[in-house]
């Protein structure tokens, strides 16, 4: 593919001084490039993993760093992906005629113009879905003997692994990484799901969606999306992909001629097998993912499974690597998690569940009536009527937590008057508050879902963090409840 050629020695101001911006300064550092790095907020842990000595140039307020940074007279602005789309540095490079790139962007350059171009990557993006999917396509992968490594959103920077010798990237992006995206090309990709997230970044659903689209840009072998999602094919429809790209339909039915699918228990492909017209290729049996998820295996694990299984046939994996991958695959942490049996009521942490779609996932399944329901945190610009009144029918009772919870509060008012509420503020050690709030609207057998619907930025560094105090509280309620 195509690389926009770069003087690797010119000056790169790197903005954003989290592992984004410390990966590409490092890589960009081995190639002999003059860097300056930006942030806006003062970083006290910074000397200490600043080994190359980077100088670091700290500004609150978001024009005067834009201005910093262009007074430095960078040649590239390479931006980390927490940088909003409004933010004044896009425009005021833009005026300057200064390109200006993302961390992911960075690495696709970074690899081609090295001895591991050509290395393909398999990129993944969608509103919910996207670590689980990467998490699966690097298990078959490696069950086909690649050394394939997990990228990208999922929390290791693709400049962190491009100088290594792995053969294949499973890349996790998200929105805010795809933005900044311009000659990435992907072997094959997939959107998985498109819903409102992170509206406050983008500054509106269409935009946010028309990020995601990206991840079809220039796909060079296979655009996978959801077959039964017309806003998702339409993107496949309108991408600009390498002459040759085939669109591929997923579903949870009998798959057509080029669909991957499901013949009840069976997880078959009709898209890479010679004879597709009249013949399917078995990959997984649901039982595969039961490895996984015991009796749990819901409809959006059996999704990212077809979606992980079509991406590695698109790369040559063999069909018994797909059944051997999502067996030996380990869901990460705080994804609906079930945590313990105390008080009598069982603990789920899905704290990974940062939007409302997300959260009707989490919930449903549990029996109507029967969930109490932890949610609030950062909004990110989302309104929850329509999801309160969506998952209103399976609720006992609901606990509000965040900062400013008076978004769900109106809702509940709103759409479900009927359903007991409490609020949690952040006092100290609030979280066991919460969880004994929880236990309080409870009754024996009921399930209590830690699905927030909302970012954890507003108290929380993560949302693993989020979910880490959250299990803490359990255990010491589980604790107390067993001395009783
Ligand atoms: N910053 C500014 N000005 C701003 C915003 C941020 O200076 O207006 C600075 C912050 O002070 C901070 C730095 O930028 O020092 C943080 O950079 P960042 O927010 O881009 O975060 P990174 O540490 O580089 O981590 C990013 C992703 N974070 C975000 O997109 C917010 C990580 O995804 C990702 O794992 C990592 O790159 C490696 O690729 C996390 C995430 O929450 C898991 N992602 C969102 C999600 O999944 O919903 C999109």
């Amino acid at each position: 593919m195509g690389v926009t050629t770069v003087n690797w020695q010119g000056r790169f101001a790197i903005l954003g001084w989290g592992v984004s911006g410390k990966a590409s300064a490092h890589a960009l550092v081995k190639r002999g490039a003059q860097l300056c790095a930006f942030d806006g907020r003062a970083r006290e842990d910074d000397q200490s993993e600043n080994n190359a000595n980077i100088e670091l140039v700290s500004e609150a307020d978001s024009d005067a760093l834009a201005q910093v940074v262009l007074d430095w007279k960078p040649d590239c602005i390479v931006v980390s992906p927490g940088i909003p789309a409004h933010h004044p540095i896009f425009s005021a490079a833009k005026n300057a005629g200064i390109e200006l790139i993302g961390e992911v962007e960075l690495a696709w350059r970074l690899q081609e113009d090295s001895e591991h171009a050509g290395r393909p990557w398999l990129c993944v993006t969608g509103t919910n879905g996207k670590t689980t999917t990467v998490g699966m396509l690097g298990a078959m992968l490696r069950a086909a003997g690649e050394n394939a490594v997990e990228v990208g959103n999922i929390g290791l920077p693709i400049c962190e692994a491009i100088d290594t010798d792995a053969t294949v990237f499973a890349v996790e992006l998200s929105s805010f990484q795809l933005h900044t995206v311009s000659t990435v090309s992907p072997l094959a990709s997939v959107c998985l799901n498109v819903d409102a997230d992170h509206l406050d970044w983008h500054g509106s659903a269409q935009a946010y969606a028309a990020d995601k689209a990206k991840v079809y840009h220039l796909t060079q072998k296979a655009c996978f999306y959801p077959a039964s999602d017309i806003t998702v094919e339409n993107m496949v429809a309108e991408a600009d992909v390498v002459e040759g790209a085939r669109a591929i339909g997923l579903t949870l039915g009998i798959p057509s001629i080029s669909q991957v699918g499901w013949v009840e228990d069976a997880l078959v492909e009709r898209a890479f097998v010679e004879k597709r017209h009249i013949q399917a290729q078995f990959l997984a049996e649901v039982d595969d993912l039961r490895v996984a998820y015991h009796d749990g295996v819901t409809d959006a694990a059996r999704m990212d499974a077809t979606a992980a299984a079509g991406l590695a046939r698109a790369f040559g994996v063999p069909p018994e690597a797909v059944a051997q991958g999502l067996r030996s695959f380990t869901p990460a942490h705080h994804r609906r998690a079930v945590i313990s049996h105390a008080a009598d009521v069982t603990w789920i942490d899905d704290s990974k569940a940062t939007n409302a779609h997300a959260a009707v996932a989490s919930l449903s399944g549990i029996t109507p009536g029967t969930a109490v329901w932890i949610a609030g945190g950062d909004t990110k610009g989302q309104e929850f009527g329509d999801l309160v009144a969506r998952v209103a029918p399976l609720l006992r009772g609901v606990v509000v937590i965040g900062k400013d919870r008076s978004a769900i509060v109106n809702a509940l008012h709103q759409r479900a008057p009927q359903i007991p509420f409490v609020e949690v503020d952040g006092h100290e050690d609030w979280m066991f508050s919460v969880v004994n709030e929880a236990v309080a609207l409870s009754r024996p057998g009921d399930t209590v879902v830690l699905a927030p619907a909302c970012a954890s930025w507003d108290q929380f560094r993560s949302y693993a963090q989020r979910g880490d105090v959250f299990r803490d509280a359990v255990k010491r309620l589980e604790a107390n409840w067993a001395a009783q």
